[in-house]
């Protein structure tokens, strides 16, 4: 994000690809809270997408609400302004990453760092939920339903080169080989408390960066230890401090080849005092 970039909210209330759909909720009361509203910050919120009632299955749902989402981000960036996706489940990144690669229109490749406890590497062969934010980033790597990979252009939107996760511990055999056989690089808690937050994604931040035309983050709120911030759809225990993450954020500040930001699976339902709800205003004030 350039220095004064202006920034545009977009809330999306997917739950449809989650089996609690308790995330639907989180970009409303996101914004009734305001948390991303800081003293040198204007996000002016462009409204809430929302699910159309009766549009078929889960996958034609997701596809079609992201269709419409990736409209919205890239028509943010052409408007010079910075696109910050608020979610609903993590199955909106589809949307998100398929608009940002929609509008770099060939210019170079999009980077990628994923931060989630989960790997989100999924396909119905290897699913063991059958939820769709258990899919979103083999989706966008061009592994999966058809109506999800071939979203707006019927590319893959990433290559697996230029994509980190960060903060990965809980994931399932299958999407693990994925992500191994295609060469991702997956840098778990354990690794993050050997080596230190800061350096990791340092690490994560050249991997985005190298041979890209730009990258962006997707920030899953559930890498934090839901001990401190509980409001998330899928609670993961060991997770990471608000403040450490926040602190290696600014790593970020005002960085013109970060393209984007999405900040998903806030759940209201479970969260205490506002605690994760102010946690996702804080992690976004850190790159500003
Ligand atoms: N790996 C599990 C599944 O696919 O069912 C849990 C996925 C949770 C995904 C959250 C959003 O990051
Ligand atoms: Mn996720
Ligand atoms: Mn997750
Ligand atoms: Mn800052």
């Amino acid at each position: 994000m350039k220095a004064t970039q202006p920034v545009k909210v977009i809330g999306v209330a997917s739950g449809v690809g989650a089996q609690d759909r308790g995330c639907e909720d989180g970009p409303s009361i996101l914004r009734e809270l305001e948390v991303f509203r800081g003293a040198d910050v204007t996000a002016v919120w462009g409204g809430v997408l929302r699910p159309k009632a009766g549009a078929g299955s889960a996958v034609s749902v997701d596809a079609e609400l992201c269709t419409r989402l990736a409209k919205q981000v890239r028509h943010t960036l052409d408007e010079g302004r910075f696109p910050l996706v608020v979610g609903g489940d993590h199955s909106c990144a589809i949307g998100t990453w398929s608009g940002v690669h929609r509008w770099l229109d060939g210019r170079g490749p999009l980077g990628l760092i994923w931060i989630d406890a989960h790997m989100d590497s999924h396909t119905f062969a290897t699913t063991p939920s059958g939820a769709l934010h258990g899919m979103p980033l083999a989706a966008l790597m061009g592994y999966g339903e058809h109506e999800l990979t071939e979203l707006v252009e019927h590319v893959p939107k990433l290559k697996p080169e230029h994509v980190c996760l960060l903060g990965v511990r809980s994931f399932e055999e299958g999407e693990a080989a994925l992500l191994h056989r295609l060469g991702v690089r997956v840098i778990g808690m354990q690794e993050i408390r050997a080596r230190g937050l800061a350096e990791v994604l340092a690490e994560a931040m050249s991997i985005a960066r190298n041979g890209t035309a730009g990258f962006g983050v997707s920030l899953d709120l559930d890498v934090l230890d839901p001990a401190e911030e509980p409001g998330v759809g899928s609670p993961a225990p060991g997770g990471l401090h608000c403040h450490e993450l926040e602190q290696a954020l600014h790593q970020l500040h005002g960085d013109p080849a970060l393209l984007a930001m999405e900040i998903v699976e806030y759940n209201p339902h479970r969260d205490r005092d506002h605690l994760t709800a102010r946690a996702a205003g804080a992690l976004f004030r850190a790159v500003l």
